[in-house]
């Protein structure tokens, strides 16, 4: 049933952890002593960081608080307390030696394993439907997609491999109208049913959202390369005033990780970006990433749109006009398969626009899980009703905070951690993060009103 911590419950935990546990080793695995100590960009933690504090929030979530046990190493917590020592710290703490801490997520490991196993199959609100557990197997994830931001800003050669995503069919890409129209009324945003969604996502409420226009598939580097072209960043019209502030003072000129290779400032010559320890030309075709959220609102003011609000764009990946209720993700019901999405870092890139189109929404709109986060045009708020659960600092600290709202996953994001519920946020000004964005316009009156 569900809400009980079942046998098909209890499976679905142990695959998601264990899951989550090979994507942590192999990109920590991958690096020396010196790889996984140093600290390749003030934004991130050391790797080794990253990989002792999932082992602690597993110590503390499941060991304590779901086992009832004493923990294995409460005394760490202080020093992987990601609220008492800010990033650009944290080399200075007494963190454990790679071989230190991969021996600690080990043991911590496999006394969840038995925890797991022992747990009582109902009666508290943190066990319901396995909640504790998918909600540890989400933060390791979190954590191995920040590690592969990590990995990204890292310089030196390339020490992951990933397989190439699905090339689209052209003409089913050219025969893709630019933009989607979603009808105006009412649906139903987040969640009080998934059991493993997270606080943020709940509870379920009706939110009325006008009819809007959004782009079939996210803006991509061509699109992109044309606003730098014609002057984008050096145009205040196209600027918020905080965004426009912030480009002119850290020099923004195109998204993190590009180069322009010839041609004089401002114009021509071509653009490549370092991927993973690799230098490439940049793909006219795949959606644009690393951008913050001033470029992309300054790009949607340019093209003479906007960035979709979170509400427009959770309708557009749930609402499903046949039935009127909102889906689990863009396709339906079902868990992410490589066909629907590229999610879960089996690829180091997102793939072009246009494919996965046995991904697609109801109304059209393709690529909304995966590939890219999407900007959205919202601040992080609490849904009516939102309690914090089970803890403030996942996400209540934050509200209200002028965070703004990314949607939709990336290629780096694992299925468990990706839904259409599923909320992210960050600073307007963060480039490392996978993100991209698409746009959209409000209808004008008359266009897809209900009658
Ligand atoms: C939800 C991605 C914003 O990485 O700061 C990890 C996830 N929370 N550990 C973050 C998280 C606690 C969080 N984000
Ligand atoms: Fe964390």
């Amino acid at each position: 049933a569900p809400g009980e911590f079942d046998a098909g419950a209890r499976e679905r935990a142990r695959a998601a952890l264990e899951r989550a546990r090979e994507r942590t080793l192999a990109l920590t695995d991958c690096l020396d002593e010196d790889g996984l100590t140093a600290q390749h960009s003030p934004l991130m933690s050391p790797l080794v960081w990253d990989l002792a504090h999932i082992g602690n929030q597993e110590d503390i979530w499941l060991l304590r608080e779901a086992g009832g046990g004493p923990g294995l190493r409460p005394a760490l917590d202080p020093v992987y307390d990601a609220f008492r020592t800010p990033r650009a710290d944290r080399p200075t703490l007494p963190m454990l030696p790679p071989d230190e801490a991969r021996a600690f997520v080990a043991e911590v490991r496999a006394g969840a394993l038995e925890v797991l196993e022992r747990a009582p199959a109902g009666g508290s609100p943190l066990l319901a439907g396995g909640f504790v557990f998918g909600m540890v197997a989400q933060h390791e994830q979190q954590h191995d997609e920040t590690m592969l931001a990590t990995h990204q800003l890292r310089r030196g050669p390339a020490v992951l491999t990933g397989e190439e995503p699905p090339r689209p069919d052209p003409a089913d890409v050219a025969a893709l109208p630019r933009e989607v129209l979603v009808p105006g009324g009412v649906f139903t945003m987040g969640t009080s049913t998934d059991p493993w969604a997270l606080d943020n996502e709940r509870p379920a409420h009706p939110v009325d959202v006008p009819a809007f226009w959004l782009d079939t598939v996210p803006v991509t580097n061509g699109a992109y390369q044309e606003f730098i072209d014609d002057g984008g960043y050096r145009d205040p019209r196209w600027w918020s005033p905080e965004g426009w502030e912030y480009a002119r003072r850290v020099g923004l000129e195109a998204p993190l990780f590009w180069k322009r290779e010839g041609g004089i400032h401002g114009g021509g010559g071509t653009w490549t970006r370092r991927r993973f320890g690799h230098t490439e030309p940049v793909p006219a075709g795949e959606p644009v990433v690393h951008v913050c959220w001033y470029e992309a609102d300054a790009y949607a003011r340019w093209a003479g749109r906007r960035l979709p609000t979170e509400a427009e764009w959770e309708k557009a990946a749930r609402h499903d006009p046949a039935t009127g209720a909102s889906l689990r993700h863009p396709w339906g019901e079902r868990d992410p398969e490589p066909r629907h999405a590229n999610l879960g870092q089996r690829s180091l890139r997102p793939a072009p626009a246009g494919a996965y189109p046995e991904g697609a929404a109801p109304c059209g709109a393709r690529q909304l899980l995966g590939d890219v986060w999407e900007w959205t045009a919202s601040e992080f708020t609490g849904y009516p009703g939102f309690t914090a659960f089970p803890y403030r600092e996942y996400s209540e600290v934050f509200l209200g905070d002028g965070y703004k709202v990314l949607r939709g996953g990336s290629f780096g994001t694992d299925a468990v951690a990706c839904r259409g519920t599923f909320r992210n946020w960050d600073h307007a000004v963060r480039r490392q993060i996978f993100a991209g964005f698409r746009t959209a316009r409000t209808a004008t009156e008359g266009e897809g009103d209900l009658c």
